[in-house]
């Protein structure tokens, strides 16, 4: 296993829409491996193949707390149906958005439909933290950030912020 590097926003490989896995065999669990051991490092609720330049359509989540055990969860190829018309909102963070925290709403509950660890298809139920950082994990997928579901102003204030703490960190 290796911790690999996190992308941040702006970067153009955030936007791409990843593509199926053909299904979950020994490399798509290396690549699950390594951005668990990414995720527990950064550390982060949540993560998708694409923030460490994987446009593959692969999340890994561990919602356990500080001294809790691990609870690792694998998904490859989710598909999401919200279950509920109700909204929640959640303040929101992102491991590619760095120091930024915002609202956002999203349906309470959901369904997901994937193939877990041993490429087996299971289909579950999501309410809470879940429903939420799964929906964000599924918008990685088709390269939306959390920051795009708010206003034009604080997406471009976050977005040029960003750029700009890139420029000083790594000169052109
Ligand atoms: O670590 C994370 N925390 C979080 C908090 C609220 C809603 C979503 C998340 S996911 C985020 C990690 C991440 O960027 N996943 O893509
Ligand atoms: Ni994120």
């Amino acid at each position: 296993m290796a911790i690999r590097k996190i992308i941040t926003a702006p970067d153009a490989r955030l936007k791409q829409v990843s593509a199926p896995i053909e299904k979950v065999d020994d490399s798509v669990r290396a690549l699950m491996d390594d951005m668990l051991e990414t995720m527990y490092a950064a550390p982060g609720i949540g993560l998708a193949a694409i923030q460490i330049g994987v446009p593959k359509r692969v999340i890994v989540i561990d919602l356990a707390r500080d001294g809790e055990e691990p609870q690792p969860m694998y998904f490859a190829n989710p598909e999401i149906t919200p279950t509920t018309d109700e909204m929640v909102t959640y303040e929101e963070g992102c491991l590619s958005v760095p120091e930024f925290y915002e609202d956002v709403e999203r349906p309470a509950t959901c369904r997901v439909k994937f193939l877990d660890y041993q490429n087996e298809l299971r289909e579950i139920e999501c309410d809470g933290l879940l429903a939420t950082c799964i929906q964000h994990e599924m918008d990685h997928l088709e390269g939306i950030l959390f920051v795009d579901h708010l206003s034009r102003v604080k997406r471009s204030m976050v977005l040029k912020k960003l750029a700009k703490a890139k420029k000083l960190a790594e000169p052109a």
